[in-house]
């Protein structure tokens, strides 16, 4: 009825296993996989998957999920025991052992773990088939981007690296891939994967506090191997940011850094880590962001004109999640400009959405907004690091 219709001159396509979304971490678990369920169901309610390739995905198999992941961890993941109630950590008799981080609150063991895990993994690496083999520009999958995940640990909610998994099929057929991640926390994982290849590029933007912000990691002078004779050194990029960041404050360091990236390391593929905890009125986020200003990432990586690859990642708001990957699917179309702001009358859940529109304001979602506490004069400082660092990466 909006009349979406296929971009053209390029192939948008969309990646999914809805077996996925039936999962639960447990009652009160800020994951909630029937965020993807929300999100399908604006996306489908605009119209917009007449406008892309839709692929129900296949779990990824033992084999993939190895190129990467320990055989040891793998086979732990496929067969411990699922505990229904999260295990008590103090308690050494309640406890049982707590192997590769596996059981405790943030990485509970729940019933069909491994095969939601499979299936996360199949949706990224079947995306970066797809993109591998031309037959899509744009590949979408909402339900990766689990950048915490480690070859043989679990970290933040996350147990298997799909990023990593995805990057790596890229990068058999594209001889530089740049990685960038806009969920509020550090992509570690797969920062420490690519960290000593010059093939990969990480940048991620994130809440950096040691001490009190998850993982800890990503401070402004960590650029990966300190050694010169180390291929990746100056190859990791870190944003660290303060609460309350704005729109107009991300935006101008998001395309100044990532300007300035691609003029040096002259990238062949992207991929874009799209976690939504970085929106304002997330359940662990700490910005300002408003759907706009997280819209506006993913427009200028388009803008590039290079194969990309969209991950979900965090995201612990359902409704927010789902409008800013809603309104993301539809830069990714290029019919932003064609859809209603209202969530159209039929959409499933509708009731969710509370305030009716894809973009609802700071007031409407904060009430107040979050104290802004990013300096200018720091910001600046950042983007002078990212340059200098750049002066250390030519092609
Ligand atoms: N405690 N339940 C982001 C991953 C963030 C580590 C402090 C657990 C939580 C959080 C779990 C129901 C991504 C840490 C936190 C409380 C040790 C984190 C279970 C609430 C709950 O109510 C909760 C009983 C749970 C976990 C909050 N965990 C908030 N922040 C972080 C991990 C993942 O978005 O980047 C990508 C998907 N963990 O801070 C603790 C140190 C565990
Ligand atoms: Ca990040
Ligand atoms: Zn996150």
């Amino acid at each position: 009825e909006y009349n979406i219709v296929r971009p053209k001159g390029y192939t948008v396509s969309y990646h999914a296993n809805p077996e996925m979304e039936k999962h639960h971490f447990g009652q009160t678990h800020p994951m909630k996989p029937w965020r993807l369920t929300l999100t399908k169901s604006l996306v489908t309610s605009y119209g917009m998957p007449f406008a892309m390739d839709n692929y129900n995905t296949r779990p990824a198999t033992y084999e993939e999920l190895n190129s990467f992941h320990a055989s040891d961890y793998l086979d732990y993941l496929g067969t411990a025991p699922p505990e229904d109630q999260p295990r008590d950590i103090d308690n050494p008799d309640k406890a049982g052992e707590v192997k590769f981080n596996l059981g405790g609150s943030d990485c509970p063991l729940f019933h069909g773990l491994f095969d939601y895990c499979s299936m996360s993994a199949g949706t990224s690496v079947d995306a970066a088939r797809k993109i591998c083999n031309g037959q899509s520009d744009i590949a979408i999958a909402w339900g990766g981007g689990l950048h915490h995940a480690k070859r043989s640990e679990a970290s933040g909610f996350c147990y298997i690296n799909d990023i990593v998994l995805g990057i790596l099929q890229l990068l058999r057929c594209y001889p530089r891939v740049l990685y960038i991640d806009i969920d509020v926390h550090h992509g570690d994982g797969v920062e420490e994967a690519f960290f000593s290849t010059d093939r990969v590029m990480t940048v991620s933007f994130h809440k950096y506090h040691p001490d009190s912000f998850f993982p800890g990691t990503g401070g402004l002078d960590d650029n990966g191997p300190k050694s010169e004779h180390n291929p990746g050194a100056h190859h990791a990029i870190n944003v660290p940011l303060n609460d309350g960041i704005t729109d107009e404050q991300y935006s101008w360091l998001f395309e100044s850094i990532i300007g300035k990236i691609n003029e040096h390391f002259r990238p062949s593929a992207i991929a874009l880590q799209c976690g939504a905890d970085s929106l304002a009125g997330d359940r662990l986020g700490r910005f300002n962001l408003q759907v706009q200003g997280h819209g506006a990432c993913v427009e200028y990586c388009k803008k590039l004109g290079i194969p990309m690859i969209i991950f979900g990642g965090g995201g612990y708001t359902p409704r927010n999640v789902a409008r800013a990957w809603a309104h993301e699917t539809s830069i990714a179309i290029g019919c932003q400009n064609k859809i209603p702001e209202e969530i159209p009358q039929h959409t499933p859940w509708r009731e969710h959405f509370i305030h009716d529109t894809l973009f609802p304001t700071l007031e409407q979602i904060l009430g107040e907004p979050r104290a802004n506490r990013n300096t200018p004069k720091r910001l600046q400082e950042i983007v002078q690091h990212v340059h200098e660092q750049l002066r250390f990466v030519g092609h």
